[in-house]
């Protein structure tokens, strides 16, 4: 890779890999003017103004995201942990909805698989069509795939705090060392802010630890209007166009081809929950309210 890509963004400065190096650079004026500021994972140029280097553009993006504030995502791996804390399926859905509308491919890591069964939730993300790994103590089984899978790409682990986002990171790249439990909960204790996104470089790709990924909602800058919501589950593509009525919504009119592989079990039924619950909340947002 010979792009400059920015790493993190700390008190006004950029941290940008060009080649080996990392250049501490300042952003040109005009961005602030344009309220377009750079973020993490954005590919720039950068020139020298006397002896500070300076970000003079910003390459066009592949996708972005304003909480945390992220560019050119490739890859979101989920981490979903089986007990401690418990899955919630919706949260869960509509980060990977929000992935998909933004064009980032999904892998789900199922973590904790030493607590508690982990069986069932791998199935339903499998069913639905997602690359998923397993991971617990004493467990790794195919996290050299999922390795794999990253090869190359920026990527973003998600999940709820205490899932094992650190832990899995550390088990797959061990020269990160970053914090976990009780440790990265001391560190947090009186920060402004643990959200700050940090990309790394490791042996395979970029990925950065975020775990402001857990909390996003569908608003503003992460808005699908409801006719493209059935597009942002992966496993309801193949249906789609088979409904009796052409505008189903999916939600429960007669011949609904959705709602017949739900029944079927080609769908899983807490997809076609979660996949109702985005709905009747995106049909309530008029445009204006955005
Ligand atoms: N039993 C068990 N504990 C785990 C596993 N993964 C992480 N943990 C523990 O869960 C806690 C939170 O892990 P951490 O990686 O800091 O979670 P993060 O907040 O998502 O980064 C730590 O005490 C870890 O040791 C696992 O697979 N099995
Ligand atoms: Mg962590
Ligand atoms: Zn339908």
């Amino acid at each position: 890779m010979t792009d400059n890509i920015i790493l993190k963004s700390v008190g006004g400065f950029y941290y940008v890999k060009s080649g080996d190096e990392i250049v501490e650079c300042k952003a040109k004026g005009k961005f602030r003017n344009l309220s377009l500021s750079p973020v993490a994972g954005d590919v720039v140029d950068i020139e020298k103004d006397g002896t500070t280097a300076v970000i003079s553009k910003i390459h066009p993006r592949k996708n972005k995201f304003l909480r945390p504030p992220f560019a050119n995502l490739d890859l979101l791996v989920m981490i979903v942990s089986t007990v401690d804390p418990a899955p919630n399926f919706l949260v869960i859905d509509k980060m990977c909805a929000i992935a998909r509308h933004k064009n980032v491919q999904v892998a789900m890591v199922i973590t904790k698989t030493d607590l508690a069964a982990s069986e069932q939730i791998g199935r339903i993300y499998s069913r639905a069509g997602f690359p998923v790994f397993f991971t617990g103590r004493d467990d790794s089984r195919r996290l050299s795939a999922l390795k794999e899978l990253m090869k190359g790409k920026l990527c973003a682990f998600s999940g709820n705090s205490g899932v094992g986002k650190s832990t899995l990171l550390n088990k797959l790249f061990p020269g990160l060392n970053l914090a976990t439990g009780d440790i990265s909960k001391k560190l947090g204790r009186g920060r402004h802010t643990t959200r700050q996104v940090e990309i790394f470089q490791t042996d395979v790709c970029m990925v950065a630890d975020t775990p402001g990924f857990s909390s996003v909602e569908l608003d503003d800058d992460n808005h699908i209007p409801k006719e493209d919501l059935p597009h942002a589950f992966i496993e309801f593509e193949k249906y789609l166009g088979e409904c009796k009525f052409s505008d189903c919504s999916h939600t429960g009119e007669k011949g609904c081809r959705i709602k017949q592989a739900v029944e079927e079990g080609e769908i899983p039924l807490s997809r076609y929950e979660s996949y109702t619950a985005l709905y009747q909340r995106q049909k309530n947002i008029k445009e204006w309210q955005l």
